[in-house]
C-alpha cells in the first residue's frame, strides 16, 4: 500500500542556495545529502515531519552532476521547480509496481535501485500518470 509522502522532488541549479532559501524562509532541517551517480544528482534531503508508520516526509531537493543527466535535461527545458513526486509504500516496492503496472501504467525500471538514505525506488511515466513524474520508495528497513 501507498501510506504517505515520502518526499517532493525539486530540481535546481544551486543546491547549496536552494537549501539555505528551504532552510531560511520555512526553518526546514538539511539531515542528510547524497550523490547518486546512477540517477546523475546530487541530493540534499530537508525532513519535514515524522508520519505514524516511523518514516518521515522530505523535500528533495536535487540537482544534474553532468551533462546527460535526465534532470540536467529537465532543468534545461523547464527551469528549476518541481521535478516529480514520491509515495511511500508499506511493503515490497516491486510488489507494489507490479500492482500499478497491471492497471496499465509503465513502470521504467524492470528491477527496484537504490534511492536516498538505502531506499528501494522506481519510476512511473508522467505521460501515464497525468503529467506527473512518480516515484515509488521503500524505505531501508
Ligand atoms: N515531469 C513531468 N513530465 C515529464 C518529466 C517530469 N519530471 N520529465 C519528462 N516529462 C515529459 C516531457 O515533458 C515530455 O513530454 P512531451 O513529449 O509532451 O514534450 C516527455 O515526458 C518525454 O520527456 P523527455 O524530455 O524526452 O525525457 P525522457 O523521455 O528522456 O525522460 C523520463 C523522461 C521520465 C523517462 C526520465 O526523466 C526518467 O527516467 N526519470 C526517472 C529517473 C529520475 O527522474 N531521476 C532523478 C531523480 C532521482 C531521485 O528522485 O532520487
Ligand atoms: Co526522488
Amino acid at each position: 500500500m501507498l501510506t504517505r509522502i515520502d518526499h517532493i522532488g525539486i530540481a535546481c541549479h544551486d543546491l547549496e542556495a536552494t537549501v539555505a532559501f528551504y532552510r531560511e524562509t520555512y526553518g526546514f532541517t538539511d539531515v542528510h545529502y547524497e550523490t547518486n551517480e546512477e540517477q546523475g544528482v546530487r541530493e540534499a534531503m530537508l525532513r519535514i515531519n515524522e508520519t505514524g508508520d516511523g518514516a518521515a516526509s522530505f523535500i528533495q531537493l536535487i540537482t544534474p552532476i553532468r551533462e546527460d543527466s535526465t534532470v540536467a535535461k529537465w532543468l534545461a527545458k523547464n527551469g528549476e521547480g518541481v521535478h516529480h513526486i514520491a509515495f511511500g509504500t508499506d511493503g515490497d516496492v516491486q510488489d507494489e509496481a507490479d500492482g500499478i503496472a497491471d492497471k496499465g501504467v509503465r513502470v521504467l525500471y524492470d528491477s527496484p535501485r537504490r534511492g536516498s538514505l538505502g531506499s528501494r525506488i522506481t519510476f512511473l511515466h508522467p505521460k501515464d500518470c497525468h503529467g506527473v513524474l512518480t516515484e515509488l520508495v521503500q524505505k531501508s528497513s
